[in-house]
């Protein structure tokens, strides 16, 4: 029997599946949309732009179809080696897929860099549907909100617009119904209980990463990248080390803190949060080490996991 039948025994004749990437600048809640469609998460969520590093895969599965959501960095003009890698592999993800979402913050008007944004996704789009998904309905005052719509509806030419939050979920259920619609007739690629091509250790790393970015400043959450080390599980104790690597000194006396404050607050809420997805107990063990300018040095960025090959 092939794998084709395993996964594919007994799915209804119109069964659907595609791939979606969802695009958009950072920070307007691509990953916080992701997480609420899979109902888990699959990408951490901060309120700092360019949390999302690399190109994370959401799987939704149903007896209708299933939906590959492609959750991409934010695209944004890149300063660095690494802000060049992930506007790349944002840009690498258009390709194949059978639609694009393209997120808008409704809660502001377009700027400049929204106006880009959307010329770049008209470049890059090909014959490929665009979706415009207007999120933080949920933020402006009902007079701006209208007023918002328009300005960021009249950007790009789209096959649809929906306004929802994904924070609270309004408006979601309908524009996923949409989006089901929309997807070919196919099979179901991946098992039913499968959520995303990540494994455990990259998990674990991107979740102490979370940790960092939402109790430092300025530019140590961009100058961080995790690895995990080891993780070994023994009757359902999760024993996890990982290194924090930073780009000077100064930095990592920051994420070490005064007597080791801050690196055991980060260590306290990450294990906290493993050990509810792990559904078992964690020993975490943290170290911080300077890895100079890591972020412009392409050697060490692929010593570091972010590698454009992979993406392809
Ligand atoms: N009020 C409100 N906040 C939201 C909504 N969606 C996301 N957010 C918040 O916006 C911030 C950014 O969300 P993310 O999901 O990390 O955004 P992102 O687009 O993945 O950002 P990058 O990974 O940096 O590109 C977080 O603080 C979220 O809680 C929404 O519908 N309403
Ligand atoms: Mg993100």
């Amino acid at each position: 029997m092939s794998l084709d039948d395993v996964f594919n025994d007994s799915l209804p004749e119109d069964h659907r599946s595609g791939v979606v990437v969802v695009a958009g600048r950072p920070n307007v809640g691509k990953s916080t949309l992701i997480n609420r469609l899979i109902g888990q998460k699959i990408a951490i969520v901060s309120p700092k732009p360019q949390t999302t590093r690399r190109r994370q895969l959401g799987i939704f599965t149903s007896e209708r179809g299933q939906i590959l959501f492609i959750d991409t960095p934010g695209l944004h003009a890149p300063q660095h080696r690494l802000g060049e890698y992930m506007v790349k592999t944002a840009e690498t993800a258009f390709r194949d897929s059978d639609l694009i979402l393209l997120l808008l913050d409704v809660s502001a008007k377009p700027e400049a860099g929204d106006r880009h944004l959307a010329e770049t996704v008209a470049r890059l789009r090909g014959d490929t549907p665009v979706v415009l998904v207007l999120n933080k309905a949920d933020l402006p005052a009902p007079e701006t909100l209208a007023e918002n719509v328009e300005a960021h509806k009249a950007l790009i030419p789209h096959d649809q617009a929906f306004l929802i939050s994904a924070l609270n979920g309004t408006g979601v259920d309908e524009m996923f119904a949409y989006i089901m619609e929309q997807m070919p007739h196919g099979p179901r690629y991946y098992p039913a209980d499968q959520t995303s091509d990540m494994n455990m250790r990259f998990i674990a790393a991107e979740v102490v990463r979370e940790k960092i970015m939402l109790n430092t400043e300025q530019e140590i959450p961009y100058s961080v990248a995790v690895e995990v080390d080891g993780f070994t599980e023994k009757e359902n104790v999760n024993a996890i080390s990982a290194t924090i690597y930073v780009e000077r000194d100064t930095q990592k006396g920051i994420i070490i803190g005064k007597g080791g404050e801050m690196i055991k607050r980060i260590g306290s809420q990450a294990r906290a949060e493993l050990e509810e997805m792990l559904d078992g107990k964690v020993f975490l063990e943290l170290h911080v080490k300077v890895l100079r300018n890591w972020r412009s040095d392409e050697n060490l960025m692929k010593r570091l996991g972010y590698r454009i090959k992979d993406e392809d």
